[in-house]
């Protein structure tokens, strides 16, 4: 496949000013007119190029300029573009078009699912819908008039104001719909479906009555509530952090059960997933209800930061992505507990961008090339993105950081701009310098910190060497050094901060971020490849807590001994370096187990660890933590996908060995406490998706979990009565999570009970065969094979496919790298399969292989094989084809 370089990147010599679209839904086809109002772009005179038009699978059935039929010699027609070359500087052209929205199997343009007609145009499914420049740079008015059935397609949605419907005889109905704002058309959408309806109104701050509606399919409304509440709770938290206001008088959010992604923008017609629209207590667990409300939201924030304000060209992504995911991440931490969304945020970092960005498909968050720009939706991109915002945050502070945003929209309102940007609307708003931190979007790899210190008790100064480093990613062999925000805390021996006075000071001049000079948490620039830090007053030494709050994306190496360990873990005032000390304890211990193992010698667990955790259980004054939902986290063992990133050579069975031990042996140690634990954190009442009963139910749940490894039957028995007795799925589906690990008549009781009771909820349907997939039974290859030929299983469903292949390869280590290779024969099977129906799923699957020359020689054997298989399958896709190829590079 050809590759797309940001270097060539020149403006459209073409703009369109208006569309007008006329979309004729029939029965096994859709007949698209189009008429488009086109000048030469002005800041490109003199030009005399062609017209060109991308398009993709459309049927040219006529193409007019000016009114005038184009004779076949007058233009070019290829399997991706429409070339017309000789046109006027001014023009309309009218073409019409036959598409097959039945046979649209890879859910980008316009498809038919089960309910009606949807579309996906992000990133270039338009052209998939009629002939357009379809890059995010030509901004144009929308008017788009839609005929269908009326009885099976009662509703014809598209963007901005629904200006004139009517009925036009044999049971058929049209409407047209008029968008007021110039748009990029991979915000276009329409439906045409038969959906219920929820309405509510929300009075903007200056008094505007805007309508909501969501639409769900017939008979779930009941389930539609909460998703209209998360709704109206992201535009008020819009409009009092950022003053940003729903522009429109009208919002709509569509759910559809077959949808490539989580959700997508689209100016006042949001589609969604149904999974982040759909919850009802006895469906959805409080996680679903939270990434509910985290997802409605970021869909809506996106109306100013991705559409008011759009990217020039699809290397620009992050500009819309990151700070849209930063405001998502903000508004997660002002509904639920902070710290804890902090805590999963990083855990979701690490367990999906780092290896990102130590792998084949290394990329910086504006990538420099790509093949494909579907595989460029990735956690660099929307994760690291959002972290490099959040750092110009903590650089320039909260107050410079919304001048920054003002400043933003006050420049760029209406424009496709670039990430350069953002950052200089930031930069003037602050008068920070961030030439340096731009290198933040250009180099890939995640950045090493290696700390050094010195105290001297003479003098009562601390020294702090920090260097940094970046390992080579692909193109990138060497890389100039980063702009790090270091935020840290140096604890007593009492554990108490210490007030921080940095040697060269200059109070007449505090840095404009966070952490002013006296403070107990200081923001460190770390510019150089090597900076040391002196820190005056320190009466004795400390311990220092680093990259509080995670303030940049990076690791750190530092020598924590065990106990120091212990100490961040029972009293840092910064609750995320608190939860860290714990992980990194485990890590240690695991990594140490494993080294044991292979030296045929049993894990030894320090009663420093044991006892940390069980007072992480108790609290501190007797029973019961402050924040359960933090003591949920503090007490969860990092993951086998996290700990294989920490090794050299990756061994899924020691590591799954060594970790499920080091659970027993804890659950062993402290079954006293995790039962005490579990019945104390009972929650009372009526099920309620608040953050305080799910802190609870996370924290009972997780007792319940080291009870179960134990393999004690009455532990299995207890497991098995809450997921009978439970009147909530998360406490359901937390039981059957447990028991899916272990072989016994209750497993397989329960997964049948729950089969035939939720059966005909395809998100539960979702869970029930996630659970299976994510098993570490030995057999379960086995069962996820023969799950792919259950009817609840359709290969032509994404939400299916993730949930069975998906948590497999990415969600069960131990089994999906098996030694045999059976693991990557499956998925290479899969990926094949589905390559010819969805090839923008496929190459989400394929990316599970991104990580085979971590491991022994035999299992990059078995994972070269498959990708070879997959690299020389005939008609491969280039999705498929560009992770393949980067992955055996
Ligand atoms: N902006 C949306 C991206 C998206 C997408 C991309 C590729 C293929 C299908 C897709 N569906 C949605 C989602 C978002 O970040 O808000
Ligand atoms: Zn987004």
């Amino acid at each position: 496949p050809k590759t797309v370089y940001l270097k060539d990147y020149t403006p459209p010599p073409f703009i369109v000013e208006a569309i007008d679209l006329d979309i004729d839904l029939r029965d096994d086809h859709a007949r698209v007119r189009s008429r488009l109002a086109i000048r030469r772009n002005p800041n490109m005179r003199p030009s005399t190029g062609p017209l060109v038009l991308d398009g993709d699978e459309l049927a040219l059935e006529s193409v007019k300029l000016n009114g005038r039929p184009l004779a076949q010699d007058e233009y070019r027609l290829d399997a991706q573009r429409l070339i017309i070359p000789q046109t006027p500087d001014a023009l309309a052209l009218e073409t019409v078009v036959r598409i097959h929205p039945h046979q649209n199997t890879q859910l980008m343009g316009l498809y038919a699912s089960k309910d009606g007609f949807f579309t996906q145009c992000e990133p270039e499914g338009f052209r998939r819908i009629t002939f357009f420049i379809d890059r995010p740079d030509v901004m144009a008015r929308y008017t788009t008039t839609i005929h269908a059935d009326k009885a099976r397609y009662p509703y014809l949605l598209s963007n901005g104001n629904l200006i004139a419907q009517g009925d036009e005889g044999s049971g058929r109905h049209w409407a047209r719909w008029e968008d007021p704002f110039p748009k990029p058309s991979y915000l276009f959408a329409m439906v045409a479906a038969k959906l219920d309806r929820l309405e509510d109104t929300f009075i903007t701050r200056s008094g505007k009555r805007a309508r909501l509606q969501i639409y769900v399919e017939p008979g779930k409304l009941d389930q539609a509530g909460f998703a209209m509440q998360a709704l109206k709770k992201a535009m008020k938290w819009d409009e009092d952090v950022f003053g940003l206001e729903l522009d429109l008088d009208q919002y709509m959010i569509v759910a559809v059960g077959d949808f490539n992604m989580g959700a997508m923008e689209n100016k006042g017609l949001n589609i969604f997933n149904t999974k982040y629209v759909l919850a009802r207590p006895d469906i959805a667990t409080d996680l679903d209800f939270q990434h509910i409300d985290r997802v409605v939201a970021h869909e809506y924030f996106h109306n100013w930061t991705g559409n008011r304000v759009t990217c020039r060209d699809w290397f620009q992504l992050s500009l819309k992505e990151g700070l849209t995911v930063f405001r998502e991440q903000e508004f997660g931490a002002d509904m639920y507990s902070r710290p804890v969304q902090r805590i999963c945020e990083v855990r979701h970092l690490r367990a999906t961008q780092f290896p990102e960005d130590a792998g084949p498909m290394a990329h910086p968050v504006r990538p420099q090339s790509y093949m494909e720009i579907s595989n460029f939706y990735t956690a660099t991109v929307y994760e690291k993105g959002a972290e490099v915002v959040r750092m110009i945050h903590t650089l320039i502070g909260k107050e410079n950081f919304r001048k920054g945003m003002d400043l933003y929209f006050r420049r760029h309102d209406g424009q496709a701009v670039t990430c350069d940007d953002f950052v200089q609307a930031m930069q003037d708003a602050s008068g920070v310098d961030l030439t340096q931190f731009k290198r933040w979007y250009d180099q890939a790899g995640t950045p090493v910190l290696d700390v050094s210190d010195h105290y001297d008790p003479t003098t009562q100064r601390y020294t702090l060497t920090v260097k940094q480093s970046c390992p080579p990613t692909p193109g990138q062999p060497e890389k100039l050094p980063f702009h790090i925000p270091l935020a840290l805390g140096l604890l007593d021996r009492d554990g108490q901060d210490i007030p921080l006075w940095l040697e060269g000071d200059d109070a007449a001049h505090p840095p404009a971020g966070d952490g002013a000079p006296g403070s107990t948490t200081r923001v460190l620039s770390v510019t150089q490849p090597e900076q040391t830090f002196t820190f005056l007053r320190v009466p004795a030494k400390p311990v220092p807590s680093l990259l509080r709050g995670f303030s940049a994306p990076v690791h750190v190496r530092y020598p924590y001994s065990d106990q120091a360990l212990a100490h961040l873990m029972a009293h840092d005032s910064d609750p995320f370096n608190r939860w860290e000390a714990g992980q990194r304890m485990a890590t240690d211990l695991i990594l140490k187990g494993i080294a044991e193992l292979k030296a045929g010698r049993d894990l030894v667990v320090p009663e420093s660890f044991v006892g940390a955790m069980a007072r992480l259980l108790k609290g501190d004054e007797g029973y019961g933590p402050r924040d359960p939902a933090f003591a949920a986290e503090a007490l969860s063992l990092p993951d086998e996908n996290f700990i294989a990133e920490q090794m050299e050579v990756v061994d899924p069975d020691a590591i799954h060995a060594v970790r499920t031990r080091l659970a027993r042996i804890l659950a062993e140690h402290l079954r006293d406490e995790f039962s005490h634990a579990y019945r104390a954190h009972a929650v009372p009442g009526p099920y309620s998706p608040d953050a305080a009963s799910a802190g609870k139910r996370a924290l009972r749940n997780r007792c319940l979990a080291y009870l179960a490894e134990t393999q004690d039957p009455q532990a299995l028995r207890l497991a098995f009565v809450q997921f009978e007795t439970a009147d909530n799925m998360t406490d359901a589906m937390a039981a059957l999570s447990i028991l899916t690990h272990f072989d016994c008549p209750e497993r397989e009781q329960a997964l049948e009970a729950f089969y035939a009771r939720w059966k005909d909820e395809p998100l539960v349907v979702d869970k029930w065969l996630r659970v299976q997939a994510t098993s570490r039974l030995p057999d379960t290859l086995e069962k996820v094979k023969r799950l792919t030929e259950h009817p609840a299983f359709s290969i032509k469903n994404p939400n299916k496919v993730y949930s069975l292949i998906g948590a497999f390869s990415t969600g069960n280590h131990v089994r999906f790298h098996a030694a045999d290779g059976a693991g990557y024969q499956f998925l290479a099977d899969q990926v094949i399969i589905l390559d010819k129906l969805n090839p923008q799923v496929a190459a989400r699957l394929a990316r599970a292989f991104d990580r085979w020359r971590k491991f022994d020689g035999g299992r990059q054997a078995h994972a070269r094989a498959a990708l070879e298989r997959i690299r020389d399958t005939a008609g491969l896709s280039k999705d498929v084809a560009e992770i393949v190829t980067k992955a055996l590079g």
